[in-house]
């Protein structure tokens, strides 16, 4: 059994979807960070950098935190999600293209565009030009591929509950149609719908 600390944003319901998809038995826990839970000591122990999501794996022992390391490890125990041919490298260039590119640039648009546009004009610009390009680098990559790296894989995991947040990016997704597609495609399994309502069941995912 695995013991899931989430909180119902784009890292964390990478994992829940990801644990939906796999058919892996887990716990949710849910760490309120409106309320600061993530700075808990006996959430510290488990997550170093005090941020959801993190995982216990029970039957291993292994305690893991960073959302991109999570589905790696949930990819290799499940056996599911992640090639093991040479088209590995394709899913970890698309995973690392996330982790350190369109999720910390998207977050600091949901800053500067949606909850306190009012503060700098500049951090508005150049976050929203930058969530800018990154849906134009999305779009050319689906418009040559079905999913982000051929096939579906934890890489689409982890793009895809960034881009379910285009609402406070400021994102019109019909001007997009190859991420509108794969949004939606994505949006109808009943993994990514289940995995979405972790922790909070009445949340629903925003269509287009
Ligand atoms: N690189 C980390 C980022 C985790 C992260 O930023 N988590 C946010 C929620 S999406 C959080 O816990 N925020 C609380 C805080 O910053 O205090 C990952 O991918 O897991």
């Amino acid at each position: 059994m695995i013991d899931l600390y989430t909180w119902g944003t784009p890292n964390g319901r990478k994992v829940s979807i990801m644990l939906e998809e796999v058919g892996l038995a887990y716990t949710v826990k849910p760490i309120n960070i409106m309320a600061d839970e993530q700075f808990d000591k006996a959430f510290l122990k488990i997550s170093p950098n005090n941020k959801i999501p993190a995982i216990v794996d029970h039957e291993t022992g292994q305690s893991l935190m960073e959302s991109g390391a999570i589905l790696l490890y949930l990819a290799e125990k499940s056996g599911q999600l992640m090639p093991t041919d040479a088209g590995k490298w394709q899913v970890m260039q698309w995973l690392m293209f996330q982790m350190g590119g369109l999720g910390p640039m998207l977050g600091q648009a949901h800053h500067f565009l949606h909850f306190q546009p009012e503060v700098s004009d500049y951090a508005a610009q150049r976050y929203g030009e930058e969530t800018i390009r990154l849906y134009g680098v999305l779009d050319k990559q689906l418009a040559a591929k079905l999913y982000i790296a051929g096939e579906y894989s934890i890489a689409d995991i982890a793009l895809w509950p960034w881009v379910s947040r285009f609402e406070w990016q400021h994102i019109d997704l019909t001007a997009y149609p190859n991420i509108k597609r794969w949004y939606l495609d994505i949006a109808a399994r009943p993994a990514v719908q289940r995995g979405y309502k972790v922790p909070t069941a009445s949340d629903e995912i925003p269509l287009v």
